[in-house]
This record gives C-alpha cells, structure tokens and sequence, in this order.
C-alpha cells in the first residue's frame, strides 16, 4: 500500500469545561490531525502531546516538528505492506512516541479501509462490549461530589478521582461515605514521592481498584518499594513508554494493572505487544485517554476490543469534553458502555471537514 499523500493540521477545539490535574489545567485541546492517502482511501489520526511537558516529555511543538522533519519525509510516496513496517521504519529514532503514533495509527486506518476490515478486527479483537468509566478533573469537593452523583448516575462502571498532596484523602473520605459500593481509583499524575508513605499508606482504607501512577514518570524501582508497602493494586500509566518498560514493571511487581495508551506508546502496534505480554502475565489492563477529540477517541474504542482490556476504560462520551466533535458520529456511552464505531471500515468514523476548516490554524501538505 503506497502512501500517496498527507495533510498535517493543528487544530484547536476548547473543552467545555476546564480539566484540572495534578500537572495543571487544561482550557482548550491543540492538537495535530493527520490524513493519509493511499490506496483511494484516507486513514486519519489525532496526536495527544500537550502544549507544555506535563504529562511527559513531548510537547506539541516537538511532535509538529518531528513529524514534518522526520517521519511524514520518510513515508510519503513510500509502500508499506503492513503498519508493522511503519512501527519497524520509527524505532530506531529514540522516544517521540506520540509524533510516531500519529503516523502509525492513521497507517491502520489507512489499511483496514483498503482490506475493508474494521479497526478492531484487523487489530485482532475480540470483545463487543467496551465497558468505560471517568475521569474527574480536580475540584473542590462539593462539586466533585456531584459530579460523580452525575456519572454514577448514567451508568459509568468507574469512577477515576484525580488527587494531588492536600487534596486525597479528605476527598477520598466524602466521596466513600456517600458511593461505599462504587467501583472508584484514583490517578496521582506522578506527584507523589515515597516521602508521601503515611498518606500513600492509608490510601487502602478506601478500597479502591487500583492507585494510578503515584509516583515519578521515570521511577519503575520507586513504585516497586511502594507496590510492596500496599495491598491495593498500584496501575501504572506515565512510566510504561515502552514494552521493555512494561515487562521491567511486571516482573518487578512495580504495578499489577497497566494502563494502555497508544499514543504513549509509538502507536497500535506496541499497545498490542503491551497487551499481550500483560495477558501473558494475567495482568489486566484498560484503555486511557488524552481527551481525545473523535478520531483519537475512535482508534482508542477499537483498541479496546482486544481480549485482555477487561476494566473500564477513560474512553467516555465525547460531549463531556467537547460541544461539537471533528467526527459526524456521535460516541456517546449508553449506561456505562461505548458503542464500536461502525460506519465503514477503519475506524468507523467520518470527518466533519466544514468543522474541521473552521477550527484549522494551519494545514501542511506532504508532498508540497
Ligand atoms: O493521566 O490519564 C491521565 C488526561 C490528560 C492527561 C493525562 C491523563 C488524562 C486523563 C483523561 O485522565 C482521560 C480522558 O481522556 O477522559
Ligand atoms: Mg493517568
């Protein structure tokens, strides 16, 4: 299959509500959209780096450059009989693993159209059921409340609470009393250390699934000394870049639950190897988001058909994020569950291109 052409966009789209985390707060989502073309089809993807180095080290603007100095030159006009072949072309160019998703992920668009095979069966998946939770962006804790009355409500099957020092286990506190029996987690971003160890400790009072990323994005031997001190599951996101990254965790016992996302991880490919090692080891994993815009959110529902995805997800309904989304299909949750999107091959979604113009502060074709 030959990649005949791309276009790479920059679009901004505000989020209907700012999202706080432990790393800051985010208004509005920039991100780069790419389409390939080939075959008389297009293949589309969203990147997920942030403007700033917050969540980890690529930025927006590292992931703009890479991609139009690096990886589009090296693909465009260039045949490849499988996605496979572009994950194989990038690996030797170090980290950059969002810049290089992109790439991959509107590669497997690009393909399944051309074979006419949904995303999620030429991923190999299997399940028809995508179970999702959410995500709540730090507030005070009286509105935190209501929001997850609100989510309970419609049906999500967890409840992810965002925490940071000074803001854990009083909230932790408010929101047992009123949810004792919901499935709840919480997600750190990193901002702990093991000087937090009395705070981290009594963490396990409130029963939750697992505790996300406590501790530093760089620190696997840290969270090993922390998973020791625990009896609830630590699940790690920021520190599995890499496979080898999540075969050092799994055989260190530094987290027992992985949380996948393809954008952190150089694309589908390694998200599948991620899986399958995870599976190997009985380890189960879900799929985490970047409040992703429709396209990304797509690719995300049809990663999470592959067997070993077996808790909620953060692929909740668009509308939370965004009023109007880049797709024309609507990917709304009906009681806690995200239907595949199925119109037509690939990831089963179609661009609203007026939208897309109207939000575009730039647009770069490839070749020029
Ligand atoms: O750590 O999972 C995270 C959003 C931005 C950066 C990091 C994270 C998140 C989320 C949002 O938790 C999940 C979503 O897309 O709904
Ligand atoms: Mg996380």
């Amino acid at each position: 299959l030959v990649i005949d052409s791309a276009e790479l966009r920059l679009i901004e789209l505000p989020l209907l509500q700012p999202f706080t985390i432990a790393t800051g707060t985010m208004v509005r989502k920039v991100m780069p959209i790419l389409v390939l073309r080939g075959g008389g089809h297009e293949g589309y993807a969203e990147g997920v780096a942030d403007v700033l180095p917050d969540y980890l080290p690529e930025t927006l603007a590292s992931s703009m450059m890479m991609l139009r100095d690096v990886f589009l030159p090296q693909v465009v006009g260039k045949s490849f009989a499988n996605p496979q072949e572009i994950e194989r072309l990038f690996r030797p160019w170090r980290d950059h693993q969002m810049a290089k998703a992109t790439v991959e992920m509107a590669f497997w668009d690009l393909w399944a159209k051309v074979q006419g095979l949904p995303l999620w069966q030429a991923l190999g998946g299997t399940r028809s059921e995508i179970e999702v939770g959410v995500s709540l962006g730090i507030k005070d804790i009286p509105r935190t409340l209501r929001d997850v009355e609100i989510h309970v409500q419609q049906g999500y099957r967890r409840i992810k609470l965002k925490v940071m020092p000074g803001h854990d286990l009083k909230l932790l506190d408010a929101v047992r009393a009123d949810f004792p029996d919901t499935h709840l987690t919480i997600d750190a971003n990193c901002c702990y250390t093991l000087a937090d160890m009395p705070v981290l400790r009594r963490m396990d009072d409130y029963a939750l699934d697992y505790i996300e990323q406590p501790l530093a994005w760089n620190d696997l031997h840290d969270h090993v000394r922390l998973q020791a001190a625990l009896r609830t599951p630590i699940c790690l996101d920021e520190c599995i870049r890499t496979l080898p990254d999540c075969r050092k965790a799994l055989v260190s016992d530094a987290g027992r639950v992985i949380n996948i996302k393809v954008g952190r991880l150089g694309g589908h490919t390694v998200a599948k190897q991620v899986h399958d090692l995870c599976l190997s080891h009985d380890v189960p994993v879900w799929c985490g988001g970047m409040l992703e815009a429709g396209i990304g959110r797509a690719h995300n529902i049809h990663l999470c058909t592959l067997e070993q995805f077996s808790r909620p997800g953060d692929t909740s309904s668009s509308s939370r994020y965004f009023e109007r989304d880049i797709v024309v299909e609507k990917l709304e949750t009906e009681n806690g569950l995200m239907p595949i999107p199925r119109n037509g091959a690939g990831i089963g979604v179609t661009m609203d291109w007026d939208f897309l113009d109207s939000i575009s502060t730039s647009v770069q074709a490839f070749p020029a």
